[in-house]
């Protein structure tokens, strides 16, 4: 049966400065990588010097939207001076895609931060909202005339729970969940004022964020297990959401988890569980497309337009990933005739790249990358999606 999409939907993919650019030495990722805590990421696809060949592939794979991230600490490399290079180099990749025909959407925060700004307490620090809201008037000014869908952070909660609870990522520390929390709530309150900021500059402009919510559900359907979800999902799926979605055009939608809660404290195995896992990733991520459905339906109250901004899995031979993209917009389609108001879907990710933690091992992409020519090759799943995006239509 043939699920059609509406016309003027968005079809595309994803990627993050750090995880695809190359060349960046100044953020805290690279810092944490010169320290030994976290891989290096090098050179990554040098997709800074071969952005015009990407887009060509993304074009010729049908896509009309693509979503990147601009550099922060290339854009502002020491405190209050501005790159005017680098400034140039995303008007011209923001051209690169216009001419095209591909309608970016551009993330102003994806998790990594100038070294300056950490060194200057980063989120916790007095300084922060005056330092990010300088930076997000530098590019709606910049780039008024090209940017119309701006999605203010990618994951908010994600490097907040690693970086202050876990611990794996920067800057390191772990167990501070009072920390956490109220960097959680201090990020949320700067993403308040980006949007007016962004707004004052240019009305016209569509101003989100991107947050990725995990599907969970109770392993058994018993009180305690509801409770343990009630709570896991509170902090996971970010504490403050309402905040966000409360205060934006769009809601941005990451979907790559489900997970399914047990308590167990009378059987010798006591303790939190987790699903069993069936079908899964290269990384051991269920694959659950039902999930994104039920996601979508629960973001229906807020009354926006949704956009998935990332939706994907690591799949190195490529043999789920056909059947991953077809079931997941299957699912999607059908919280759209239950009255969601979807309008795009952008797969992570356009190419293989530097998988955070994980270094380069997980490979994530439509395209394939060797790390060692540089190489790029069309995986065989993205011509199944090409045929999605250029008839609109899966077919179930
Ligand atoms: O690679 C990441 C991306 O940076 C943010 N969302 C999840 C992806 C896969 O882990």
């Amino acid at each position: 049966m043939q699920k059609k999409f509406p016309d003027g939907f968005y079809w595309g993919a994803a990627t993050a400065s750090y995880q695809v650019e190359g060349g960046i030495e100044n953020n805290d990722w690279a810092k944490s990588a010169l320290e030994g805590y976290v891989p290096t990421c090098g050179l990554a696809c040098d997709h800074f010097n071969r952005y015009e060949e990407d887009f060509d592939l993304a074009k010729e794979l049908g896509h009309n939207a693509h979503r990147f991230s601009i550099e922060w600490a290339r854009i502002e490399p020491e405190e209050g001076k501005f790159d005017q290079e680098a400034i140039e180099h995303y008007r011209r990749v923001l051209m690169a895609l216009r001419d095209r025909g591909i309608t970016p959407f551009v993330t102003i925060w994806h998790w990594t931060l100038p070294i300056w700004f950490v060194e200057k307490g980063g989120w916790v620090s007095k300084d922060a909202e005056g330092h990010f809201l300088r930076y997000v008037s530098l590019l709606t000014n910049e780039y008024e005339d090209l940017v119309k869908f701006w999605v203010v952070y990618n994951e908010p909660e994600t490097p907040v729970r690693h970086g202050y609870v876990i611990g794996d990522r920067p800057p390191h520390h772990k167990l501070r969940i009072f920390t956490a929390l109220k960097v959680i709530k201090k990020i949320a309150k700067v993403y308040k004022k980006t949007y007016q900021v962004i707004k004052n500059i240019d009305p016209e402009a569509q101003v989100g964020f991107s947050e990725s919510l995990v599907y969970f559900e109770p392993y058994e359907n018993t009180l305690v297990n509801r409770l343990a979800v009630k709570i896991i999902k509170w902090w996971r799926n970010n504490p403050e959401y309402d905040v966000y979605a409360s205060n934006c055009d769009f809601i941005g939608l990451q979907y790559y988890f489900h997970t399914r809660v047990r308590i167990n404290l009378f059987k010798s195995k006591w303790g939190i569980q987790f699903n069993d896992n069936e079908r899964v990733s290269d990384f051991g991520w269920e694959i659950f497309p039902e999930g994104i459905y039920h996601i979508l339906l629960s973001l229906k109250k807020y009354k926006k337009p949704i956009y998935i901004t990332e939706n994907g899995l690591a799949d190195a031979d490529d043999k789920y990933r056909s059947d991953f993209i077809r079931e997941h917009l299957i699912w999607c389609h059908k919280a759209f005739e239950d009255g969601v108001d979807l309008r795009g879907y952008l797969h992570w990710s356009l190419m293989d790249n530097y998988e955070w933690t994980r270094g380069f091992e997980m490979r994530f992409g439509l395209i394939k990358v060797d790390y060692e020519t540089l190489e790029r090759k069309i995986r065989p799943s993205a011509y199944v999606y090409k045929e999605i995006c250029e008839t609109n239509v899966v077919v179930e």
